[in-house]
């Protein structure tokens, strides 16, 4: 890289992109605020993709933007490994420094960045990225900044994807560097899926599914994969309208089916249906379901891991295969599904911090690692030498029984997009489980009972004031703040409850857990109301 374009970086980004006064940082999905104060973040984004094009000998880099479940007028930034894996943590805070860096030293910061990480400059004409963005209204203007950040700096390559959904973002990114995943196209994404899914279900009509879109980007990619499913996914959309500025994620989506536990808008509740909600990006997905009664009940990413984690489970023994299967979950698991997987499942588990990047790292420690968050997110990954393993095992050898299991568990592989969590490919996999069981939603549900719990957020002055240990199960910061959780907890029935940062939106989180309903919100505004006075809350504490 050339001095010229070195200064070319400084004047650019001093004179289209100046930094105001904002602080930001490299969260739980990387740059996400309102949108309104994001355009030298994505100019900068687009400096540091080249960077870490560099890091990987010009292998194509990939850039989301979008803001997923936050609401419409935020808007937010990450960026995408080679191999579909969210940025190497060690990167974050290089990331964070080139995104503060004063105006007129970008290119100082630069080179300071590339000593550290014994990066060579010149290569920097060997980069490649590909991006791709959601469908909120300011996604075309801070796109061009990001564009602008990648002329500046040179990159060789500058792929745009366009309006896709996270997941399809990561597997593109995926296939440009290990085409042996797929091809490279968002119709090598919906032929790979599914292909798989036809094969497994077979010919016939599946159950009917109502899909709520959260009026984001998950709606049209949904539909236009509806091209290529066919019957076998017998969808209809609803929260379809991601050409309206003001509607995304509004009552609607995985998120606020989560935290509110009830329907989103535009569901009409029917037996025997499935209904599944994806959040704003469609790496998110939730089950739920309506009893004889027309009673809510929800399947959550807990219940999607038991219900994925035993199938696999089984299905692996069956054709033949011994391999170790864990699972990995956070701190908002709930105390049921853990104690679920502990006594029933009899596998090991793991708990991260929250942040899909933490359970995809933790679940590379299996043969096949299982990661939901309890919101949705989340896959399956196979260890790379053990799906080897599997696609080279001769089939003649197997059991007639064995051989079957054998060429269905091939197929199952080709269904889960290994990259990151993906609600269209979740989902699916979630319909291929209760086929393959004959089971209802009521069935799954069976499996275990949900110990009532609840999400509250607390606004405080500065939630970096409040830090985090032991997986966030504790604060070890503010002064007493953990103390009096402690001592809240101990007068409740089965209950939990911890406070955390979110990495997303300016809020602490709390989340209670306890055994009747009356007992978990009485502790959740408890804690909240604990958190508020002592992690220096603003406005009125949460109260029931
Ligand atoms: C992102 C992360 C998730 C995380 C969620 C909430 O999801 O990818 O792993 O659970 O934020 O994080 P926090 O509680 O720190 O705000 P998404 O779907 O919004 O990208």
């Amino acid at each position: 890289m050339s001095d010229a374009a070195l200064k070319r970086c400084d004047e650019v980004g001093s004179s289209k992109h100046p930094l105001k006064d904002v602080k930001f940082s490299y969260g739980t999905a990387g740059f996400r605020t309102k949108a309104n104060t994001l355009d030298p973040i994505m100019y900068r984004v687009g400096l540091m993709a080249a960077l870490r094009s560099v890091k990987f000998k010009g292998q194509y880099i990939g850039v989301m933007v979008t803001a997923s479940h936050n609401p419409v007028c935020d808007n937010g930034v990450k960026i995408v490994d080679p191999y579909g894996d969210m940025m190497e943590e060690k990167w974050e805070s290089y990331a964070t420094t080139l995104a503060n860096a004063p105006n007129g030293e970008l290119a100082a910061t630069l080179q300071d960045i590339a000593k550290a990480l014994d990066l060579n400059l010149e290569d920097i004409s060997k980069a490649k990225v590909i991006y791709g963005y959601d469908t909120r209204p300011s996604c075309p203007e801070l796109v061009a900044s990001l564009v602008d950040g990648f002329n500046a700096i040179g990159v060789e390559v500058c792929k745009d994807l366009g309006v896709v959904t996270t997941p399809q973002l990561h597997f593109v990114t995926r296939c440009l560097n290990d085409p042996s995943y797929g091809e490279a196209t968002l119709e090598g994404y919906y032929r790979k899926i599914a292909e798989a899914f036809k094969k497994i279900q077979g010919p016939g009509k599946g159950p009917e599914v109502v899909l709520d879109g959260a009026n984001g980007v998950g709606a049209p990619r949904t539909n236009d994969f509806k091209k290529y499913v066919g019957k076998a996914f017998n969808v209809t959309i609803v929260n379809d309208a991601s050409h309206k500025d003001d509607v995304l994620n509004d009552s609607c989506g995985a998120d606020f089916v989560k935290v509110q536990q009830k329907a989103p808008n535009n569901v009409t509740p029917t037996h025997g249906v499935h209904y599944v909600s994806f959040d704003g990006d469609a790496d998110r997905v939730m089950y739920y379901f309506f009893d004889k009664d027309m009673k809510f009940h929800m399947l959550d990413g807990d219940k999607i891991a038991t219900l994925i984690g035993g199938y696999l489970a089984e299905l692996v023994k069956d054709a033949g295969h011994s391999l170790n299967l864990g699972v990995v979950q956070t701190a908002y698991a709930n105390g049921s599904s853990t104690a679920y997987l502990e006594n029933e499942m009899k596998v090991p588990i793991a708990c991260t911090p929250t942040g899909v990047k933490h359970l995809h790292h933790a679940a590379k420690d299996f043969d096949i690692g299982v990661y939901f968050e309890a919101n949705g997110h989340g896959t399956v990954i196979f260890d790379s030498k053990v799906e080897k393993k599997i696609r080279d095992t001769d089939a003649s050898k197997l059991s007639a029984s064995q051989q079957e299991k054998h060429a269905l568990l091939l197929n199952v592989i080709d269904l889960i997009n290994q990259t990151v969590g993906d609600a269209l490919s979740d989902a699916l996999m979630v319909e291929v489980v209760l086929k393959q069981k004959n089971w209802t939603c009521e069935d799954w549900d069976a499996c275990y009972t949900d110990l009532p719990n609840r999400q509250l957020k607390v606004s405080v002055k500065d939630r970096t004031a409040v830090q985090v240990t032991n997986a966030e199960r504790q604060t070890t910061a503010p002064a007493g703040l953990q103390e009096a959780v402690d001592e809240a907890v101990a007068k409740y029935s089965k209950g939990r409850s911890f406070v955390r940062p979110s990495g997303t939106e300016d809020v602490v989180r709390v989340y209670a857990e306890a055994e009747t309903r009356e007992l978990c919100d009485q502790l959740a505004y408890e804690v909240a109301q604990i958190t508020h006075r002592i992690a220096g809350g603003i406005g009125e504490a949460p109260s029931q």
